[in-house]
Parts: C-alpha cells; structure tokens; sequence
C-alpha cells in the first residue's frame, strides 16, 4: 500500500487515552487522505476540547485510500483511528467535519469499512452517531439519509453538550433506545436531527413545507456561535504531521466571522459576527504552539487577516519578538491592498520574499461591484506593483470564473489586468524576473448567501471562457511567458453545486455513485464526471428532476429553500434584498466600519460585533534564539 505511514499514528501531540476510563468515546473523521485531514484545525480543536475531559476521548480518523481499502475488506478489517488503531463502530460518536461537499462520498465509504449502516434509519444502539459538522453542515440535506445528527456553526461548546446527553443516556442504562438519545441530543443548541423533520414536495419539484415531526425540537435550528475567542484558544498542542501534509505549518486563529459581505462566501456569511481574539491572546498561542511543536512558520489565520482591528500593531510585534530567529510569520490570501503589502513586508523581516497571494475574484470592476469586492484596476495594479517593488518575485492572484451576470468580457479582463500588472512590475523592480500566477476556478453558488437564489453556470460556460481567457494571456508571449494560468475545468464545480444546493432527494445520487465506485471527489485522478452525470440522471428521473435543475435553474424569491428550516443568523429578506443589490451592481459597506444594514445576525444572536482597539500588546516573552 501506499504512504503506510498515514495509518501509524502516535504524531506529536497525539494522545491515547484508556478506553475504560471514560463514559463518552468519540471517534473524530475528516474525510479526506490524512495529508489534507491532518492539519484541519476545526478537527485539531474538537480532539482536545474532548480529550481535556476526564470523562470523554477522542481518536481521529482519515479516509483511506483504495489500495489500504481493498486489503481491509480482503482481511476483514474495518475502518480503524489513527490515534489506538480501535474499530470507528466501537466508538459512541463518529463526528465528520466537511469544508467541502466532495468528501460525501468519503463519508460513505468510511461508513462501509467501519461496518456502520449507511443509512441512519437502519443504525441501532450499537453503532455511532453519526454528527456532521463543518460548514457544508449548514445544508446537510442530501447526506442527511446517511448522517444522525448535523451540527451547525462552531464546535468548542457544542461537542461538551453532546458529550454530556450521551454520558447521562448511557448512565441511565439507555432509556428509549437510539431514538431517545437522538431526540435528546435534537434538543442541544445547535444540533439537527434530519429524522425528525418530514419533508413535501410540491407538483414542480420544489419543496412544498419541511415540518418537525415531534414537538419537543425545534422548529428551525439555530447556530452555536462562541463569543469569546480568547477563552478558548486552542489547539493548544497543534498535532505535527508524520507524512508530508498539504499544510506545513502552524495555524493561530486570529479572528471569526467577516463583515467584508462578499456575496459569493459562505463562510463569511455564516460566521458571523466578528469576533477577534486579543493581541495577548494571539501572542501566547503562537508562543505555546511554537514550543509545542517545533514548528518554524506560523500562519496568522482567518477569512481576512489584514481585517483584524489591531493587525498592524501584531504584526509588528511579532515580527520584532521573532526577529533573528528561525521563525517565519504568514498571512493567508488576501484583500488587494497597499497596506496589505507593508504588513506582508513586516512579517517577512526574518524571511525570503518569495509569493504574495491576493484574491480579487473578480475579473471586472463591473463583476467586482457584482460580488461586493471592489477594488479598482488601477489599485489593483498599483498594489500588485508596489509587491514587486519591495522584492516580492512572484504573486498569485486568485479569480473566479462564472459568477451571476458574468460574460466573457469580464472574464478576458483578467488577461489585461496580468499583461499590465507585468508590464507595471517590470518597469518598478527593474527586473524581467518577475511573475504573476493567475489562479481561477468556476463558481458555485452555496446556501445562506444572497446568490443561494442564482443560476450556476454550466460547465461549458466554464470551459468556454476558461479557453479564451487562456488564449488572450498566450497571445503576447513576451509577456504571457510571465503569466501563469492555474485553473479547475467546470465539471467538478457543478457537481459541488449539485451537492451544496441539493435537498434530500441528491442522497441517491451520492449513494449510487458511492456504489458505483466513486470516492476522493476532490482529487481530479478519481473524479468522474460521467459516473456522477450518469447517476443523476438516473435517480433523480425518479422524482421527474435532473442536474440543470439543482445547478443551473435560477430559484424565485418564495422558493422554500431545503436549508430554510436551518438558521445560520441572517435574515432571509436581506440576503433576497442582497441579492437584488448584486444584479443592481450596488455595493454595501463593511458594517464594521460603515454601521449596520441589518442582516439579522447581531440581534438574532443578541451580540454585537467585537473589535479592537483593546490597548493591549504582546506579552514580552523570551524567545529562544
Ligand atoms: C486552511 C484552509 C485550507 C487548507 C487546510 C485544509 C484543512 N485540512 O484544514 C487547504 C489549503 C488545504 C484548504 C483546502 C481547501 N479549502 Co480551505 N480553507 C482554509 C481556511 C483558510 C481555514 C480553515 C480553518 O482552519 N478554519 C478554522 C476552523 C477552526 O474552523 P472549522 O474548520 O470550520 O471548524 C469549526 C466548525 O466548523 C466546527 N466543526 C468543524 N468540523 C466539525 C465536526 C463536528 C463533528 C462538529 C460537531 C463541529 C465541527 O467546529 C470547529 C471549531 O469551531 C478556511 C477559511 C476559514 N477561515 O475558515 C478555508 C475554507 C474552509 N476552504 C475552503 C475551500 C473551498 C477549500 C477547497 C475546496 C479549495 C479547493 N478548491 O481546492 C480545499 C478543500 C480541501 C479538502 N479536500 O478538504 C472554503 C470552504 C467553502 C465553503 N464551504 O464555503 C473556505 C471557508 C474558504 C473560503 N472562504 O472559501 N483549505
Ligand atoms: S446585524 Fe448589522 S452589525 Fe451585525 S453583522 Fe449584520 S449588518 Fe453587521
């Protein structure tokens, strides 16, 4: 088999608790090979939020990979963690973090080699529950045959409640069976149970009502939200990879939420508010993660680093307590601005200036004002510029292609953006050495987001201007030498779209593709476009629906969305209102600075939006050289 070394366990930081010693035993997946799961933070928090329990333990799991699967099946042996090498189907929990809707099938096939039912109604009090969480759990719909329980928004706080229903229900010597403890479990914030809402279609399709089935859960769930960062800082022992892992780094969460309002980002939808984590709190867990792992490169992590209130004054801090050490500071993509350039600099005072990594999206401004990104092309240029001018070589920009209202003009717009952002840096860092990766990728639309109503492109659409912008950078080849293209062809993206606006009628899809062989969706090597076309055309043709009609079909404002009964804070007229405001190309503020336009999250959750400035400064640590 390949990479044994994935299935070995026992990394730094690691921890094997004994199995008797506990009440609660949850056995923690990310659905994906180990190299992409392992540096998961969202995963890294829950396993030592759990393991500090005394009366819980939590081993992780990864998907495996088909060589290792074929063996397990061969010799009988089933889905196993990594951490004490114990059977998943021993384990009271099987919790699953999904980023991304392709690792359904991975979810699967874990369930099949662990010897789980796939499909819940069939599970009885011997097996896990099966808990989804992460962000694609806030429209879990088409996995929600295959899945207990789905929990919506942040972890830290929910997994302890759910560990205590379990820990009571077993106490008590398992009253009222699996259903009893789904039901209790129904009635923790933030956590719902698929099973207990029935779901009517209406003649053309769509869904006529989703109604609660027992009248002791609620109605519509709501999301868990943790309020205060610094009183939950982990991880606070990262885990350090054995193999090569796509991540090799340290993470520190530096804030949650976003109030940036890009139309097209779930993430930043359904995060908020805005919760940051103090200077001191920042600086201690950089610290302690250092010291913990040995790691010599920490990423300052969040869906907009530059944004955090206070982020000039930590950057410089940082780099001044790091400076002539081994350890380098990074930022993650980010908005294009001048300023995000200094910070860059300050941060890469130890370092090479090798990439800076700005995501303007769109290829227009017309889009960008689409998508609420706005930024102008000559600020644009004049950012990319200045990079080169400090000594940066090489800076990828991050596009997406087939967003609502796009044509292929906004799209060939990002060929002349390159051709001039090279011409510009040639001439202000007076080098030919320079280059500018361009990195684009189709869009899909998602639920909770004011395009949840829009028309997916097709694939061919994707294609199709993917080619010509390809051609327009090939066509000056002493400048398109200079410009790298990285992109994604259109058909994995509308099988996302398929899986993330989905309702319960795609878990057939997801099941027959499982059986017909399909698995790591995500890995283009494995991905079968056919296998999935076939699949849906054949299952859905039941219900009289296909593909187009949960990808490229735009909805009506009063459509009943399958997510509706799950509330992730914003208003669903305002995201409608949004929505209007988009195909209008008009621009909202970041309600951060700009005061609040009412989506609905602050009041909803009775918080407000946390910023600085705090008037704190890093701790002065030692640091050793
Ligand atoms: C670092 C990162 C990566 C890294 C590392 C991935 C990894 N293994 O973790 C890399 C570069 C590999 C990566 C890849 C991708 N990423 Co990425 N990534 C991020 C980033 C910047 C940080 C993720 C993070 O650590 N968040 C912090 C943790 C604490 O949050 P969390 O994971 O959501 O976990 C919390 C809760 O969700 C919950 N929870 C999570 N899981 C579970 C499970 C259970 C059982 C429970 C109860 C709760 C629970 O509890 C946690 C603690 O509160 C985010 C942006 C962001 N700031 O979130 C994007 C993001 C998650 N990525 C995204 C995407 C699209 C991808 C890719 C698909 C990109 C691509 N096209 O290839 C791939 C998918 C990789 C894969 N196959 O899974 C999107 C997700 C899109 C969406 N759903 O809206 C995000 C939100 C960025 C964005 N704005 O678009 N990514
Ligand atoms: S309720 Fe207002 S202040 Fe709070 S996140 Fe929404 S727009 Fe911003």
């Amino acid at each position: 088999m390949q990479k044994p070394i994935q299935y070995v366990g026992g990394e730094l930081n690691a921890q094997v608790k004994p199995w008797d010693d506990v009440a609660v035993h949850w056995a923690l997946m990310y659905p994906d090979a180990y190299e992409v799961g392992l540096p998961n933070q969202g995963l890294m928090i829950l396993y030592e939020v759990l393991n500090e329990r005394p009366d819980a333990l939590a081993e992780r799991t990864y998907a495996v990979w088909p060589d290792l699967a074929g063996l397990m099946r061969e010799h009988g042996v089933g889905q196993f963690t990594v951490d004490a090498h114990r059977p998943v189907r021993e384990f009271d929990l099987l919790g699953v973090s999904f980023a991304t809707e392709l690792g359904y099938t991975n979810l699967l096939e874990a369930l099949d080699l662990a010897g789980v039912p796939l499909h819940a109604v069939d599970r009885d009090e011997s097996h896990p529950v099966v808990v989804a969480g992460g962000h694609a759990a806030f429209n879990p719909e088409p996995v929600s045959d295959f899945v207990d329980c789905a929990v919506l928004g942040d972890g830290e706080q929910v997994v302890g409640d759910m560990t205590d229903v379990v820990a009571a229900w077993k106490e008590q010597g398992r009253p009222g069976g699996r259903v009893e403890l789904l039901a209790r479990l129904a009635r923790v914030d933030g956590v719902y149970v698929p099973r207990f809402y029935a779901v009517t279609y209406g003649a053309d399709g769509t869904i006529a009502e989703v109604l609660r089935t027992r009248d002791d859960v609620p109605a519509r769930v709501g999301k868990r939200t943790v309020m205060d960062l610094d009183e939950w800082p982990y991880p606070k022992q990262p885990l350090v990879p054995l193999a090569e892992s796509v991540h090799e780094r340290m993470s520190v969460e530096i804030f949650r939420g976003c109030t940036r309002g890009c139309r097209f980002c779930q993430a930043g939808m359904i995060t908020r508010p805005v919760r940051e984590r103090t200077i001191t709190g920042i600086g201690s867990m950089v610290d302690a993660g250092l010291k913990a792992t040995g790691y010599e490169e920490v990423g300052l992590l969040s869906l907009s680093s530059a944004d955090h209130s206070e982020i000039g004054q930590l950057a410089k801090e940082l780099a001044d307590r790091y400076e002539g050490t081994n350890t380098g500071l990074s930022l993650p993509s980010t908005r294009v601005d001048a300023f995000n350039v200094t910070l860059a600099n300050e941060l890469s005072r130890n370092g090479r200036r090798s990439g800076l990594t700005f995501a303007p999206e769109g290829g227009s401004e017309r889009i960008r004002r689409v998508i609420n990104k706005t930024v102008s092309k000559e600020d644009l240029v004049r950012t990319v510029t200045t990079a080169y001018a400090n000594g940066w070589r090489q800076v990828k920009l991050y596009f997406m292609c087939g967003l609502p209202t796009e044509t292929d003009e906004d799209v060939l717009e990002i060929a002349e953006l390159a051709v001039e952002v090279i011409r510009a840096g040639r001439e202000a860092s007076g080098s030919k050495d320079i280059r500018c990766t361009v990195s684009i990728g189709g869009f899909v639309p998602k639920p909770h987001t004011p395009f949840q109503w829009a028309s997916q492109a097709s694939a061919e659409t994707i294609d199709h201007r993917l080619k010509v912008l390809r051609e327009a950078i090939n066509a000056d080849r002493r400048i398109g030498r200079s410009i790298g293209l990285r992109y994604h062809d259109g058909k994995p993206g509308v099988i996302e779209g398929l899986l993330s606006r989905g309702d319960r009628r795609v878990g057939r899809v997801i099941e027959r593709v499982w059986r017909d062989g399909g698995h790591f969706d995500g890995w283009s090597e494995h991905f079968s476009y056919d296998r999935w076309q076939t699949a849906a055309a054949e299952e859905l043709a039941a219900f009289g629906l296909d593909l187009d009609w949960f990808t490229t079909r735009e909805r009506t404002e009063h459509e009943v969305l399958p997510w509706d009964h799950l509330d992730s804070g914003l208003d669903k007229e305002w995201l409608w209102d949004d929505w209007q405001d988009a195909i209008s190309e008009d621009e909202v503020g970041d309600c951060r600075w700009t005061g609040c336009y009412d989506c609905g999250v602050c009041p909803t959750m009775g918080t407000d939006i946390q910023i600085g400035p705090t008037g704190r400064s890093l701790l002065p640590l030692t640091v050793v050289r």
